[in-house]
């Protein structure tokens, strides 16, 4: 016979461990909705950290160091900007030099680049030097690794640099080796050279530096007191003549890309579209420009030709050209990229760009 009382108890107590074990599968569920946001809010990961570190070779990917590299004390910081400046007086004045070079499969060229550095009459202290090394297949950071070990550990002090900064940043842009100099190429390999550019600017300068130099690696000569020799020229950019010391111990002209307009280079620029790039140093197209490789060279180290374009191998910068915002277009600005697109912002904001034809530096001679 069924018996209804127990069927009650039974049906209650039954019931009763539904709601029980409901609540706690409420419990359970809550607990892992807290968790769930936990590790989307408020882990390190979701604050762009990861990102951030993983981005960067040298950046611990541990938590608890991300933890205490990342969480500094917020910070109140006033700077007088306008004690900061580049003077004829730079050394005593104590003003800070930046050196930046982008790579690309650099190792040959990086012991006499150190050497080189190393040669400088500049004190030490006051020079920072970063590179951007990009799609590189080489061991170039390595080097590079080795290279900061050695000159920011050197026993004396006086000899070591200030900092140096390597950073890295691909654009997957890959082009074969007897390609690169092809004229059609070209507006894509230097807007590539202008992206680099810029990311090593903006995240190599800072507040302490008076000057900023653009310094090819493949320079493979130049003057102990060539920092000092082009400061002392007091201009807002500067670069030397940069010729190619050649195997035969001859020397031709290098750096076609520092030159200065003629009536007849405007006056062909006004039926342009004006997305049109002019080039240096190609049959294909000619420009009618005076190159600085082609003007006198008799007069004395520091005779000066004001330039509207400027190349990237051997160009010192007064720092607050780049701060008040002449960068490398990626685009034709005024018919012109990367540095020959820079001289030409930097004219436009009334800054004066010279050029030293009788004051030398040399690229190597393995080049096309
Ligand atoms: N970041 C970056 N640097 C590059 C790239 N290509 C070249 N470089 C570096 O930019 C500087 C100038 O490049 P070069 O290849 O010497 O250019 P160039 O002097 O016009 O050409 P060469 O006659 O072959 O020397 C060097 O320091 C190179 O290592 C690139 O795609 N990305
Ligand atoms: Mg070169």
């Amino acid at each position: 016979m069924f018996n209804t009382s127990v069927y009650e108890k039974t049906s209650r107590v039954f019931s009763s461990n539904v709601r029980l074990s409901k609540r706690f599968l409420v419990a359970i569920l809550s607990a892992i909705c807290i968790a769930v946001i936990y590790i989307a809010l408020l882990s390190p990961s979701s604050r762009g950290w990861e990102s951030q570190c993983t981005d960067n070779r040298w950046t611990t990917t541990n938590p608890a160091e991300m933890e205490a590299a990342f969480l500094v004390p917020s910070q109140f910081t006033f700077l007088n900007l306008n004690t900061l400046n580049a003077t004829t007086h730079p050394k005593e004045r104590r003003e800070h030099i930046l050196i930046l070079t982008p790579l690309k499969n650099a190792s040959p060229y990086l012991g006499r680049h150190f050497e080189l550095l190393d040669r400088l009459s500049y004190p030490k202290e006051l020079i920072s030097i970063a590179f951007l090394v990009s799609d590189t297949t080489d061991d170039t950071v390595q080097m590079l690794k080795e290279y900061a070990d050695i000159f920011l550990n050197r026993p004396n002090h006086a000899d070591r640099f200030h900092r140096i900064q390597v950073f890295e940043k691909d654009f997957h842009y890959e082009l074969p080796e007897d390609k690169r100099h092809t004229y059609a190429l070209q507006p894509l390999r230097r807007s590539v050279m202008a992206r680099s550019r810029n990311y090593l600017l903006n995240t190599a300068l800072n507040e302490e530096h008076s000057w900023v130099l653009w310094l090819d690696v493949d320079i493979v000569d130049y003057p102990e007191t060539v920092l000092e020799d082009l400061m002392s020229v007091n201009v807002d950019v500067v670069v030397p003549n940069c010729l190619l010391k050649r195997e035969d111990g001859q020397f031709w002209g290098y750096d076609k890309n520092n030159w200065q307009e003629t009536e007849e280079s405007l006056a062909l620029q006004k039926d342009l579209d004006p997305d049109f790039v002019f080039l240096e140093g190609y049959w294909e197209f000619v420009t009618h420009r005076l190159l600085l490789i082609d003007m006198p060279t008799h007069l004395g180290k520091f005779a000066k030709f004001p330039l509207d374009g400027v190349g990237g191998t051997f160009t010192l910068v007064k720092a607050q050209v780049h701060r008040e915002g002449a960068n490398f277009p990626a685009y034709p600005f005024q018919h012109q990229m990367e540095t020959e697109g820079f001289a030409k912002m930097a004219k436009a904001m009334g800054f004066g760009v010279y050029g030293l034809p009788g004051y030398m530096v040399y690229h190597t001679t393995n080049s096309s």
